[in-house]
């Protein structure tokens, strides 16, 4: 009688732990934003490079994104487009085009237009492809 209720103590406190693990876990997940370098896309894969990483408030930062397909060759000719959001603030927006300063490297000059957290949406496009997007996650300073 006295194991049993033991037993059953201890099964509630290792559900109670596990609960509170979970819940933890969650919130790590809903707060933790981070700069993903490496992103896979249906050809092969893309590479994000901020100049300065963190990015600077108010001042145009350079985006550099590679695409290399699955055997590593550069995937040229592509149209990239991206856009910065503040994340939980309608602070304005900012949109440009990357242009291709080597083969499969796009490059463009981007300002986050306050310090805090920011959000990267970013548009590959060919007449070929099937339009990619992709989001990414950075933090800008203040200088
Ligand atoms: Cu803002």
């Amino acid at each position: 009688m006295l194991r049993t209720r033991f037993f059953v103590a201890s099964a509630m406190m290792l559900a109670v732990g596990a609960a509170l693990i979970v819940l933890q876990l969650k919130s790590d997940h809903s707060t933790a934003y981070s700069f993903m370098p490496k992103q896979a896309i249906p050809q092969g894969e893309v590479n994000w490079e901020i100049d300065n990483f963190p990015a600077r408030a108010l001042e145009l930062n350079t985006f550099r994104i590679s695409l290399h397909n699955m055997a590593g060759k550069p995937i040229t000719d592509m149209s990239l487009q991206m856009q910065l959001n503040m994340i939980g603030m309608v602070c304005g927006d900012y949109s440009f085009v990357l242009t291709e300063s080597s083969p499969g490297v796009y490059e463009g000059e981007g300002m986050p237009l306050m310090a805090g957290r920011w959000q990267a949406s970013l548009t590959i496009a060919h007449p070929a492809f099937e339009t990619i997007e992709l989001n990414n996650v950075f933090h800008a300073v203040y200088d």
